[in-house]
């Protein structure tokens, strides 16, 4: 007998790009989660359903086991800590960098304390203590870009793609903190408790990675 397999993901670039993977595991959405207001998808398959959250809940829904499996960018997931997840698989999708940006001239050497604005707080604590720097971190939600702009910090630390957007508003890429692709994430007594399954998609999906 199966057991609900739930697999949690964001909308937008994740739920995208994970779908040919998911197709090629034998698993169709039934909706479509631009169109639909629905928060549960179901799919071809009874007992497999899609949880659609923000990006940055997918490790916290597996975490607790609210859902067995998630796909979530490993920024999120360095940010998130990974508590009580299996990270089996790099999905090699939704791929970015992780980059402390800001003016071209910002002096990461000089002596007062720069002003970091983020969403990753604990991820840019984390590096610039390991570069042996002192930073002060502002917690955003969002739109990073601006704070530099207004004088609200001097630098901030995003995740950074084509680097348009940090272009479009006068800024640069300027240290490199890690590469960034999405991964599966798995919650640890799902692996247990449903291991026939889990490892069923797991293989199913890493094979479609390749
Ligand atoms: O949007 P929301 O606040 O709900 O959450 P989110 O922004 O975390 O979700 P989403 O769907 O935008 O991103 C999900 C995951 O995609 C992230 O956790 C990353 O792992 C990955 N990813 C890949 C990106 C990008 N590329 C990316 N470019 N996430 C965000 N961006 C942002 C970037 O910060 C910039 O503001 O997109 C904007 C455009 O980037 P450029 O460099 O191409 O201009
Ligand atoms: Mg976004």
């Amino acid at each position: 007998m199966s057991q609900i397999l739930t697999i949690a993901l964001s909308k937008g670039r994740i739920f995208k790009e994970t779908l040919p993977l998911l197709k090629a595991a034998g698993i169709e959405p039934a909706d479509d989660p631009e169109k639909s207001r629905k928060l549960i998808l179901d799919t071809n398959q009874e007992n497999v359903k899609l949880l659609v959250i923000r990006a940055t809940d997918v490790p916290t829904y597996v975490q607790y086991g609210a859902a067995d499996l998630g796909v979530a960018g490993k920024d999120v997931l360095l940010e998130h800590g990974g508590e009580g997840l299996y990270e089996p698989l790099d999905l090699k999708i939704a791929r970015c960098k992780l980059m402390v940006a800001g003016p071209e001239n910002t002096n990461f050497n000089g002596e007062q304390r720069l002003r970091v604005a983020t969403k990753f707080v604990n991820t840019a604590r984390r590096y610039f203590a390991s570069q042996g720097k002192q930073v002060e971190v502002i917690k955003l939600y969002g739109s990073m870009e601006l704070a530099p702009l207004v004088g609200l910090a001097d630098c901030i630390v995003d995740v950074v793609d084509t680097g348009g957007t940090l272009k479009a508003n006068g800024l640069k890429p300027l240290l490199h903190i890690a590469d960034i692709s999405s991964r599966l994430i798995v919650n640890k007594a799902a692996m247990k408790m449903k291991h026939a399954q889990v490892k069923q998609l797991i293989d199913a999906i890493g094979k479609a990675v390749g």
